[in-house]
Formats: structure tokens, C-alpha cells, sequence
């Protein structure tokens, strides 16, 4: 149904995204398809004392172990408890539409990240708000006072950014913050591809706190584990936030399944294990199959080569990922036009598509040798 009336050049990429979701070869969505460890086999085959544990659990206690867990697994250990806890929410773009719900009661116009997924600037969009592309260049270095430009009331930041996998360091941040804080404009994080790179794994929280700035931080635990989309996405903000968000997030949801909140403090505690070392050998090793496959073809780069997130960018060598794509999805194969990431200038990602990451590796190497005849041909 979808299909038959879908075009490409108007799609968003969840549309396109949702094409994929019966194809084996769906190279297309950010979630986690990946198999499960055996570790986390051993929790879902518990599920049903999981399900007892939540039930009769207070779910104070629930949701505080469980963000305990996740944060700290992250290595924010100042994330806030206290007077501003944390909101939990069915997703990171729930938490994403009460931040921008929040925000356009005090201020018309946001300094977006530039290319980002395309449903933040959908949503700041939706309730009105004007945007200002923050290029990634000069938001990584050089002069900061340009990057945070008069007459915005926030400046949102993904880091490690999607699709691109580039992470705020500890020193970049900290001068954002200050500048903020010199402007009074408030920082806004989206971190949920954080879990797989270990370079944006510094305490954000301490240096958010230190720097005396109204800021808000989304995380997700969606992206990083196969739990079939039981996930949570986390809303925090400082006690200075000046935004009425506890009010929106009251109207849109009363809390999350306390029965996710369980499965998530459980598969925290198992990546903390091995402090996600396997996740993160996992997911090089897939990068290593898309790397390795497309390496003879020509003309073909991979823009990110420090990325370690779950998505790996791949410039096509001037081919447009338009016929690529269609190319792609005559042989079920379905990944996704950069296109849409560049929000205030499509053109600039019509020479590069995003490949998902965390699929079990014999589907992704099944998908990228589809994608390499295809552009052999191309
Ligand atoms: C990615 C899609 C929406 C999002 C996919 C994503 N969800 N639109 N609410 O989860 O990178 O593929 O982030």
C-alpha cells in the first residue's frame, strides 16, 4: 500500500525505512537486528521471572536501577537524580517531541546539526520552530562564537552524529557549553548512538553541570541491543532547563512498561560485563565486510573513516544514490538515500548512501554484494 504510492525524492526515511522491515536484505534502519550474545540469550529465555520481578516491583525503584545501569554502563555517572530526574519514554523521538514541544513555548528558532536523520528537524518543523543549519566543520573546530547564531533559543547537537559517526570531544563541549551559557541558550544533546563509541563515553553530564548552562540530553537504549524495539529513550535536562518539560512529557505519557525498564537494567548489567566490547568488535567486524566487499569498486569512498557507530556511509563516486537505491530495491535490497539527512541541502547527500550496521553479518554481506554488482553495473 505504502509502497505502490511512495517517492523517493518525497519519502522521509522512516517511510523508507519502512519498506525494509519484511526484506532479509534490510541494510536500511538504525535498530538493532543483530543475533543475540548468548548472554542476552540467557535473559529473554527468563523473561517470564523478568515479567513476576516488574509486576510486584515498585516502579521507582525499577526505573531508578534501570537508569542507573545504562548510565553508568555510558560512563555518565552525573547524570541527574534529584529534584530533575530523568524521563523515561516509549522512544528517543517521544523524548525529542516534548523537548521541542518545550522549547517552542520560549523561543521560535533552533541551530540544528547539519546532516543529521531527518526526523529531528521533521519534529522541531512540526511544532513551528525555525531552523539554522550548524554545519559539522566548524561545529568540530575553529571559532565557536559563530556557531552558536543570534536570535536561536537552542543549539541541538547529535553526538556521535547519524549518520556521519562524529563525536564531541570532552574540550569541545565544554567550550559549547560555555558559549551557551555566555548566551543563554540552551544545549541539547541527542546521544543515542552513543553506546558504540567510546570516545563520547566521558561524563557529558559533569562537564554539562560544570559549565552552568540550561541543557537537555536525549538517550536511547534502542540502538544497541536485539530486543525486537523493547527500548526506552531518556529525557534529561538541568534544573535550570527554564522549559516546562515534566508538564509535556505529564501530557503525552503517565511512564514506560515497567517490564522494559526490568529488561533494560538486565541487558545493561550484561554489556557491563565486558564494558561492550563485544558489541563494539561486532560492529567492526561489519564495517570490515562493507569496507572490504566495495574496496575494487570504482570510484567508490567511505567519508568516515574514524565512524564507529552502526551505520557506515558509502560515496557512491558521483553515481546518484536515486538510481542506486532503485537499483537496489529491484533486488529487494534496501538501504537509505543520504539525501534526506541533509536537511537544508538534499543535494549535498545525493552522491551517498547509509548502510545499517547491525545485522547478523551473513545478511549484511548478502546486501553489500548486491549493492557492489549494482554499482559495477553503474
Ligand atoms: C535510524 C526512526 C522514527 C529511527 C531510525 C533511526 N524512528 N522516525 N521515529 O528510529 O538511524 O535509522 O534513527
Amino acid at each position: 500500500m505504502i509502497e505502490s504510492t511512495l517517492r523517493l525524492s518525497t519519502a522521509n526515511l522512516t517511510e523508507l525505512e519502512h519498506l525494509a522491515l519484511n526484506s532479509e536484505l534490510n541494510v536500511a534502519d538504525g535498530h538493532a537486528r543483530q543475533q543475540l550474545s548468548e548472554g542476552q540469550q540467557r535473559i529473554i529465555d527468563e523473561l517470564p521471572t523478568l515479567f513476576e520481578k516488574a509486576a510486584v516491583q515498585p516502579v521507582a525503584d525499577l526505573e531508578r536501577d534501570a537508569h542507573r545501569a545504562f548510565f553508568h554502563l555510558m560512563g555518565q555517572q552525573s547524570y541527574p537524580i534529584g529534584p530533575n530526574p530523568v524521563l523515561s519514554c516509549y522512544a528517543s523521538s517521544v523524548a525529542m517531541e516534548i523537548l521541542a514541544r518545550s522549547l517552542v513555548t520560549k523561543t521560535d528558532a533552533v541551530a540544528l546539526i547539519h546532516p543529521t536523520f531527518d526526523n529531528i528537524p521533521d519534529i522541531l518543523r512540526g511544532v513551528g520552530l525555525r531552523l539554522v543549519p550548524l554545519e559539522e566543520d566548524p561545529l568540530h573546530a575553529g571559532d565557536l562564537s559563530s556557531v552558536v547564531p543570534p536570535d536561536v533559543g537552542c543549539i541541538f547537537v547529535t553526538t556521535p552524529n547519524n549518520p556521519t559517526g562524529r563525536v564531541l570531544t570532552r574540550e569541545r563541549l565544554a567550550e559549547l557549553a560555555a558559549e551557551c551559557r555566555r548566551k543563554d541558550v540552551v544545549l541539547a544533546l541527542d546521544t543515542s548512538f552513543r553506546g558504540f563509541d567510546t570516545r563520547s563515553h566521558y561524563d557529558h553530564y559533569a562537564v554539562l553541570e560544570a559549565s552552568g548552562c540550561r541543557w537537555v540530553v536525549i538517550e536511547d537504549t534502542g540502538k544497541l541491543w536485539p530486543t525486537l524495539d523493547l527500548k526506552v529513550g531518556l529525557l534529561a535536562y538541568s534544573e535550570n532547563v527554564g522549559l516546562p518539560i515534566p508538564k509535556i512529557y505529564s501530557d503525552i505519557l503517565l511512564g514506560v512498561s515497567p517490564f522494559i525498564l526490568a529488561l533494560v537494567e538486565r541487558f545493561a548489567e550484561d554489556a557491563a560485563g565486558d564494558g561492550l566490547a563485544d558489541l563494539h568488535a561486532f560492529v567492526a567486524e561489519s564495517r570490515r565486510i562493507v569496507r572490504t566487499t566495495l574496496a575494487d569498486v570504482p570510484g567508490v569512498s567511505f567519508p568516515d573513516p574514524d565512524s564507529r557507530v552502526s551505520v557506515e556511509r558509502v560515496d557512491l563516486g558521483g553515481r546518484r544514490c536515486a538510481d542506486v537505491w532503485s537499483a537496489l530495491h529491484e533486488r529487494q535490497v534496501y538501504a537509505l538515500p543520504c539525501t534526506q539527512f541533509h536537511w537544508a541541502d538534499p543535494s549535498l547527500g545525493d552522491r551517498s548512501l547509509r548502510i545499517a550496521l547491525a545485522r547478523p553479518h551473513t545478511s549484511l554481506r548478502a546486501a553489500v554484494r548486491e549493492l557492489r554488482a549494482v554499482l559495477l553495473a553503474h
